[in-house]
């Protein structure tokens, strides 16, 4: 399998996140790619790529265009207020509250942040944007390999993107490289899509984007929003709406999920994907289900990751997977290239 590696990754390098009232280093970091990157390479998995010329244009298709250039020109606003914000990563502080008033977007830098941003964990940069974008431009690249009659591809990037949504980041998360993916598959030709999202997390981003659309289907196995980020979405009643009504499925599980009970999960997902006829799959590869992942709840094992591999392959369509969460660094390698093995192997 082909792997597109996002060569400026590490140029997103948070410091610090919000945790129970303090600033702690960040879970998401440079790393968990270089991990997985070691381990494709132990295990010669198949050849390692740039992404392709990418036209920034097609992340319009999914996210908001005044989200995009606030994104584009973020850092330089804020160094732009103050030179010292030089040492600073941004973080915001203020929301508004429900009755409060989105539709005047403010003047003020620390307003509009929070406009467009949902928690007090996802810093951003001086690198974030070239980060992000070219994370963008290998979740396209894959997309086009499978395009191209390639059986699967492999976007390895982060930061990740399912929980970014139209006009929004949060989650570690900026651009939606799985949305991206989806939307290329679908302008290459796939008439429907489906987006199967097995990070611990709702995908709340991705499911925001295609709630309406009946093109691209979205599965997403995860722990409870009762008790799990991202908290306000992701049940089990939110179903799609207007045409796209049927085509979003949640399967939110309790914390403490074993690797059984989350393959029977699994396997309806994967039912509902066949069942709306979808021609390609697009995979939100998290391995933050692993049992010693420091911010989840569910307890997959590393040989369990093989049979989630296998289990994905026999869907039999054309897929890409985007790299998401995972912060058990020590194991992520090992966790996301056994699910390619795993695949891979079940061809
Ligand atoms: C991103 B992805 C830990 C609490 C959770 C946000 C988690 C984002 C996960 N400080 N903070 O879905 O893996
Ligand atoms: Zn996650």
């Amino acid at each position: 399998m082909r792997t597109i590696l996002n060569d400026r990754h590490s140029r997103h390098r948070g410091r610090f996140e919000m945790f129970r009232g303090e600033l702690v280093p960040c879970f998401e970091k440079p790393d968990r790619v270089d991990h997985v990157l070691a381990e494709l390479q132990r295990r010669a998995l198949g050849p390692v790529e740039a992404p392709d010329a990418f036209d920034e244009a097609l992340l319009a298709k999914v996210h908001n265009a005044r989200y995009l250039a606030f994104l584009a020109g973020a850092w330089d606003e804020w160094v732009a207020l103050d030179p010292a914000n030089a040492q600073h990563n941004v973080l915001p502080s203020y929301w508004p509250a429900p009755g409060m008033r989105r539709d005047v977007v403010p003047e003020r830098f620390a307003a509009r942040l929070g406009l467009y941003c949902f928690d007090a964990g996802s810093p951003l940069m001086a690198g974030t944007w070239d980060a992000a974008r070219h994370g963008a431009a290998c979740a396209w690249t894959a997309a086009q390999r499978v395009l191209a009659g390639e059986r699967a591809a492999f976007a390895l990037t982060r930061p990740p993107g399912h929980h970014a949504g139209a006009d929004f980041f949060g989650g570690y998360c900026f651009l939606n490289n799985a949305a991206v993916a989806a939307q290329a598959l679908r302008d290459g030709g796939a008439a429907r899509v489906a987006v199967l999202d097995i990070d611990y997390h709702h995908g709340n981003g991705t499911q925001a984007i295609f709630y309406a659309r009946s093109d691209v289907h979205v599965a997403s196995l995860h722990g409870d929003p009762r008790n799990d980020y991202p908290y306000y979405l992701g049940h089990a009643d939110e179903r799609g709406e207007g045409a796209g009504l049927g085509f979003n499925h949640n399967l939110p599980l309790p914390r403490g999920t074993e690797f059984d009970a989350w393959q029977g999960a699994l396997a309806e997902a994967l039912a509902g994907i066949a069942a709306v006829g979808a021609q390609a799959l697009v995979v939100s590869l998290g391995v933050d289900t692993f049992e010693g992942d420091p911010i989840s709840g569910f307890v997959l094992r590393s040989a369990d990751y093989l049979r989630v591999g296998e289990q994905i392959a026999r869907a039999g369509l054309p897929t890409v997977f985007v790299f998401e969460g995972g912060y058990a660094v020590a194991e992520i390698g090992v966790n996301a290239v056994n699910v390619l093995e795993g695949f891979v192997q079940a061809d």
